[in-house]
């Protein structure tokens, strides 16, 4: 099978479908765009014109979610549980984390304290909600690293690159996934998930939209 993963460097969603052809050791190809100034070819096949988009021998697939599953079913070893409920459960988790990524973006676009301390919050609550629901460690559903895993370890990658900036966000962070995100970033697969400059990628891409907290006054 010839995979083509099409990407923006600092896109999460695109890191959770690398992250998962890592753990399956799968050979693919990156092909990075500017999402600010995409080609032509990728408004084309893009149909909500954002990444990830995997190409599967020609064939496009689209959403993080999906290219996730397929590459799970496609490569060993599975990921995602195999308890049709306990599998459900964990569809929705992620999908809860897909909304926590759009959560912390708003944090780091935020323009001034006031609205940064009303993202935040707001950010917190979603923490704090899905710290009610992990009963697992080290990762979500305990010893085996699983598609959920690979769901929410941008998040965490870039909450501590944001931590750096303001230390206060540790506030938010309840322990029980400190400990979680802390297995997940020593995760080979997932140190190897970014460009090598992605913090200054990250800072520099932000910074330039005038976020708060990463452009320092
Ligand atoms: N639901 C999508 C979200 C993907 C997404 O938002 N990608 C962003 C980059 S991180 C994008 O392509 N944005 C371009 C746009 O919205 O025009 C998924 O899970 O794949």
């Amino acid at each position: 099978m010839n995979l083509e993963l099409v990407s923006f460097a600092i896109c999460p969603f695109v890191q959770r479908a690398v992250i998962t052809l890592k753990e399956k050791k799968t050979l693919y190809q990156l092909t990075y765009i500017d999402l600010e100034s995409p080609p032509v070819w990728f408004n084309e096949i893009s149909p909500f014109g954002k990444v990830p988009l995997l190409k599967v021998d020609g064939e496009v697939l689209f959403e993080s979610a999906i290219i996730c599953e397929f590459l799970d079913e496609s490569f060993p070893p599975a990921l995602h549980p195999q308890e049709p409920l306990i599998r459900a459960k964990h569809r929705g988790w992620i999908e809860f984390g897909s909304n926590l990524l759009f959560e912390q973006v708003k944090v780091v676009l935020a323009k001034d304290e006031d609205e940064y301390q009303m993202q935040k919050e707001a950010l917190g609550g979603s923490l704090a909600r899905l710290s009610d629901n992990f009963n697992g460690g080290p990762y979500f559903s305990g010893e085996r690293f699983a598609l959920i895993d690979a769901a929410y370890a941008p998040l965490f990658m870039r909450f501590e690159i944001l931590k750096g900036f303001r230390a206060d966000l540790a506030d938010i962070m309840p322990s029980n996934l400190a400990g979680w995100s802390e297995q997940l970033l020593l995760r080979q697969s997932v140190q190897e998930s970014v460009v090598d400059d992605f913090k200054e990628q990250f800072v520099s891409f932000f910074g330039a939209k005038g976020s708060h907290i990463l452009v320092q006054e």
